[in-house]
């Protein structure tokens, strides 16, 4: 890892904008959020510049009400130079939206998405690492910056959501030895599960209702299962103001290998489409088929074209993933 050049870099920067991708997770956000209280703790002018809006199930993250949402190409050209803008947990320059156009000296890349394209000034890309929080804790600790509860509550956030609760298959010895060093420094992870999982709104559980409803199950590949949301049905319940996990309910059924959330744009121009895989199956080179990415297990893509014509083109590539017999 190439862990040097990002601290060297950040030990002389005065002025840092922190961001992170569009539809920010809890990753992004918690990655950042270190960023922050890390780095302004030495004395330095940080911004956290998210290029789409932030859910508010984060609002119990501190310094969550500081980050300002950039959207525009108006508001992009408005803001101060920066010394270093500092991209967390996005694979490619696309997902940091009009971030990517606010002017800055060096653009530091931190990720650990196996499709990530370097498109940093300076990338740390660690595809070993769970979460891009993990990949942050190392540049602070060379920094020498001592974890505090604050910093320790934002990754901790960021590794219960990219481990799916400490439940997918990035889940390692590592995992809890590193989760051990956030507990240690005073956090209430009880609090914060709660936070990430008990604080649903009705409007929510809608949204969950209409995933089980328009759930299937492949005729031809039974360890696939799928939901397929049309724009018509999304709009009947009201867009929800994150589509969290949704795809998860399709994992969970008995047997089930892949699983993947077809939902249909309003224009019904383009579909969304995340993917869910058991090892040793993949679904990232899938999405990179459709010109998305993400990881070997969990990845995504935006299709061109209608809800039929992605139903075509990506199930059977699915299909191929899955050989009959389990070598
Ligand atoms: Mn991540």
């Amino acid at each position: 890892m190439t862990y040097s050049a990002a601290i060297e870099c950040l030990r002389t920067a005065k002025n840092i904008v922190i961001t992170t991708h569009i539809n920010p997770d809890g990753d992004g956000v918690g990655a950042g959020l270190a960023l922050v209280h890390a780095l302004s703790g030495l004395g330095k002018q940080v911004r956290f510049l998210c290029p789409s809006k932030v859910v508010s199930m984060y609002a119990f993250l501190p310094g969550y009400a500081d980050i300002q949402v950039l959207e525009d190409e108006a508001s992009a050209a408005a803001t101060a130079k920066a010394d270093v803008i500092i991209s967390c947990d996005a694979g490619d320059i696309e997902r940091l939206g009009f971030v990517a156009k606010v002017a800055r000296t060096t653009l530091i890349n931190l990720d650990h998405h196996v499709t990530n394209t370097r498109f940093g000034d300076i990338n740390v890309v660690d595809v070993n690492a769970e979460s891009t929080g993990v990949v942050v804790e190392q540049v602070l600790e060379a920094m020498g910056v001592p974890l505090d509860k604050r910093i320790a509550e934002c990754l901790y956030t960021t590794i219960v959501f990219d481990t799916g609760r400490f439940m997918h298959s990035n889940t390692t010895a590592h995992t809890f030895r590193w989760t051990a060093k956030l507990l240690d420094a005073g956090i209430d992870a009880s609090a914060i599960n709660r936070f990430l999982a008990y604080t649903k709104k009705p409007h929510d559980l809608l949204i969950q209702k209409m995933g089980i409803e328009n759930l299937s199950v492949d005729a031809q590949e039974q360890r696939i299962a799928g939901i397929v949301l049309s724009a018509d049905a999304i709009k009947a319940v009201g867009e929800p103001e994150d589509w969290g996990d949704l795809v998860e309910i399709a994992r969970s059924l008995q047997g089930n290998q892949i699983a993947y959330l077809l939902r249909e744009s309003k224009d019904k121009k383009s579909v969304r489409c995340s993917m869910r895989a058991n090892p040793p199956y993949e679904v990232g080179v899938v999405a990179q088929a459709f010109g998305g990415g993400g990881h070997r297990q969990a990845a995504g893509c935006t299709y061109q074209g209608d809800l039929a014509s992605a139903l075509r083109d990506i199930v059977p590539r699915l299909r191929q993933q899955l050989p009959s017999e389990i070598k």
